[in-house]
């Protein structure tokens, strides 16, 4: 899978060479590109925004430096995701979608958000016809300084649902009950008693039937809460 994100705050994707994420991107399975918004100003000061026809506050991002960013990445197969807290909600039903992809770019919007036309242009039939589509999509109901750390929320998430990127793909098959609607029962590790608090004897007797149900019991408890 190739992943591009545009920034003006490339800093901000550095945790993307950590852990299973770095590993993937050494192993080739993942190839992830960050590219810096202000790189395709034109103008002195490298301004990205403006202020907002119709008036009101805050500032909003110019389309003509987006378009210069996202023109020559526009592949044929490729899923534009612009991160606004206005989108669709980010779950692991899309996770699982977007993991089937095989180019995201992430457009990080800051301030007031991205001008309005920058979706609508990559939105157009031209564009549907060579593959690629347009989303617009939010990580949760509170408002971030901008998009970067929900595109990081959204590569984690969708990156370690590759094949080869988790160590345990068991991890994954267990998981799979997670999104069925089933919460997951608690866990416990040695030692059998930490602090005066006991481990739940029925995992100590190797009674797997039994450990099954206690596991499926407490998994439906918890998500009664
Ligand atoms: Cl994608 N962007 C911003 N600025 N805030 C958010 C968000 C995105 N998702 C939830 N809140």
């Amino acid at each position: 899978m190739k992943i591009d994100a545009v920034t003006i705050f490339p800093e901000y994707f550095a945790p993307l060479q950590l852990s299973l994420l770095g590993k993937a991107q050494e192993n080739d399975i993942i190839d992830i590109a960050i590219h810096n918004l202000r790189d395709y100003t034109e103008d002195n000061h490298h301004s990205v925004d403006d202020t907002p026809y119709g008036g009101g506050a805050g500032m909003v991002m110019k389309p003509e430096i987006w378009g210069q960013a996202l023109d020559p990445l526009m592949i044929p197969d490729t899923d534009l995701i612009i991160l606004t807290p206005a989108g669709k909600v980010f779950d692991q039903k899309m996770a699982h979608e977007l993991a089937q992809a095989s180019h995201l770019i992430f457009a990080c919007g800051r301030y007031e958000g991205i001008d309005a036309r920058v979706g609508q242009y990559y939105a157009q039939a031209s564009f549907a016809t060579q593959g690629i589509r347009v989303r617009e999509v939010s990580i949760g109901d509170y408002v971030l300084g901008g998009g970067e750390v929900a595109a990081l929320v959204m590569i984690e998430a969708i990156t370690r649902l590759l094949p080869g990127v988790l160590g345990n793909p068991e991890s994954l098959a267990e998981e799979s009950h997670v999104e069925e609607g089933f919460l997951e029962y608690p866990n416990y590790t040695k030692p059998k008693i930490w602090r005066d608090l006991e481990v739940p004897e029925v995992l100590l007797s190797g009674n797997h039937g039994a450990i099954a149900k206690w596991r499926a019991e407490q998994a439906a408890a918890r998500g009664e809460d």
